[in-house]
C-alpha cells in the first residue's frame, strides 16, 4: 500500500486502515492463504487523465476461493476501499461485501454487509441475526440503502452497515471499530461452518450458480463503472469489472460456459 496520496502528501488515504486491518486480520485467522493469480493489468493502474492510481490485492484459502481488495486513490475527489470475499463452495456463508467511499470529505458512503445467498428463514436465522446486536449499537451506521443502484432484497442483509457522513470523524471514530467486529463475527461464522460442512455435490453446484448470480447482478447493478471509465479509460473499466472484480458475471446461468 503507498504511503501518501497520489494527489500530494497533504491528502489522507482515508480507508488504508481498513485496508491494512483487513489484510492482517486474513493472514492471522487462517494458516493458508495464498496469492489468487492476478494479472498486472488488473493489479494496478494510474490515470493518463488526472492524479489517481488503483491497486487491488488478491487471496484464496481452504475456506475462501477468492478473496479481493481494491484501493483507489484519487485526492480529495474521491478515496475507496472496495473488498469481497467468496467462500469455497461447499459453504453456503454469505459473501462478505465492503464498499467505503469518500467524494471529498464532506461526501462519505460507507455499507458493509454478510451478503446472504439465500432469503430462508433458517438461513438468516444462521448467518445474518448475529450481526444484529453489533448493528443495534451503532445507530449512525443502520441507515437504508436509496434504491437507486441496488434492490435491498437482493442479495443484501437487513443487518447491513450502513453510513452517509459529511465528516471524516465518524470514519475512524465509528466506522473502524463497526467494521472490525463485523469482519470478526464473519471470520467466526467462516471457521464455524467449514468445520461442519462436506462436499455434497448438488449443493456445492448450487452454491456456485448462487456466487456467479451475485457477480451477474453486481456487475450490472455496481454504480462503479463510470468511475473507472472517467479515470482509466473505458476498455480498462469494462474489463476491471467483468473480468476481474466480478468475473463470474460471465458464466451463462444456463450453460455454466464462460463467455
Ligand atoms: C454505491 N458504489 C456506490 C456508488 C459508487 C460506488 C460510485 C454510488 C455512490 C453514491 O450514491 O454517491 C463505487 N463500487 C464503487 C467502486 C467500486 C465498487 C469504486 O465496487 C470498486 C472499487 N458495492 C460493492 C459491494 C457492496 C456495495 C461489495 O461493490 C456491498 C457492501 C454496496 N455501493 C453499495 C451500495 C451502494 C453503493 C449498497 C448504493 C448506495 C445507495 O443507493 O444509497
Amino acid at each position: 500500500m503507498w504511503k501518501t496520496s497520489v494527489a500530494g502528501s497533504d491528502v489522507t488515504l482515508l480507508y488504508s486502515p481498513f485496508l491494512e486491518e483487513m489484510q492482517n486480520t486474513l493472514l492471522h485467522s487462517f494458516e493458508n492463504v495464498q496469492d489468487y493469480p492476478l494479472p498486472q493489468f488488473f493489479a494496478r493502474a494510474t490515470s493518463q487523465k488526472k492524479p489517481a492510481r488503483i491497486e487491488s490485492w488478491c487471496y484464496q484459502c481452504s475456506v475462501f476461493r477468492k478473496i479481493r481488495l481494491t484501493y483507489l486513490d484519487a485526492g480529495l475527489a474521491a478515496q475507496v476501499f472496495n473488498a469481497v470475499w467468496y467462500p469455497a463452495t461447499n459453504l453456503e456463508l454469505p459473501i462478505l461485501g465492503v464498499d467505503f467511499l469518500s467524494f471529498g470529505e464532506k461526501n462519505i458512503l460507507c455499507v458493509m454487509d454478510f451478503q446472504p445467498l439465500m432469503t430462508n428463514q433458517s438461513y438468516l436465522d444462521k448467518y445474518i441475526k448475529p450481526l444484529h446486536p453489533i448493528r443495534e449499537r451503532y445507530a449512525d451506521l443502520a441507515g437504508r440503502m436509496s434504491g437507486r443502484f441496488y434492490d435491498e432484497n437482493r442479495f443484501f442483509s437487513k443487518e447491513l452497515l450502513f453510513g452517509r457522513f459529511n465528516s471524516t470523524k465518524p470514519v475512524y471514530e465509528r466506522l473502524f471499530p463497526a467494521f472490525r467486529e463485523y469482519l470478526g463475527l464473519y471470520i467466526q461464522l467462516a471457521m464455524q461452518s467449514s468445520s461442519y460442512v462436506g462436499g455434497d455435490e448438488e449443493e456445492t453446484s448450487r452454491i456456485w450458480q448462487l456466487q456467479c448470480e451475485y457477480d451477474r447482478y453486481s456487475a450490472e447493478k455496481d454504480p462503479a463503472m463510470g468511475l473507472f471509465r472517467s479515470y482509466f479509460g473505458s476498455t480498462w473499466a469494462q474489463r476491471f469489472v467483468y473480468e476481474f472484480l466480478f468475473e463470474n458475471s460471465l458464466y451463462d446461468n444456463k450453460t455454466n460456459e464462460r463467455k
